[in-house]
């Protein structure tokens, strides 16, 4: 018998808060942090990808790397903005069947 895992667990984030520290005008590519999400369960269930979603609060102005959740600067930042909250999203690649 063969025992299959079920993609039965969403990814988390953990912490589900991170706070970066950005240098006034950095340019793009410059890497903010990286946010890492875990999903219970085991193989091709457990690959994550990362997005932002339109209401994400980064203005066009960030990016992130869906594989590796690698916040980063897309567009140089005005210094006339002192700080940005942004919503990362997670989601698990392969759906429940
Ligand atoms: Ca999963």
């Amino acid at each position: 018998m063969d025992v299959t895992d079920l993609n039965d667990n969403r990814p988390i984030f953990y912490p589900q808060r991170y706070y970066a520290v950005v240098p006034e005008g950095a340019g793009a590519g410059y890497p903010v942090i990286s946010v890492v999400a875990t999903d219970a369960d085991a193989g091709d269930n457990s690959v994550v990808r990362y997005s932002l979603p339109q209401q994400s609060g980064a203005q066009g102005r960030f990016s992130v790397n869906p594989t590796t959740g690698e916040l980063s600067v897309s567009a140089t930042l005005p210094t006339s903005v002192r700080s940005y909250s942004i919503q990362v999203c997670v989601c698990c690649v392969y759906t429940v069947m």
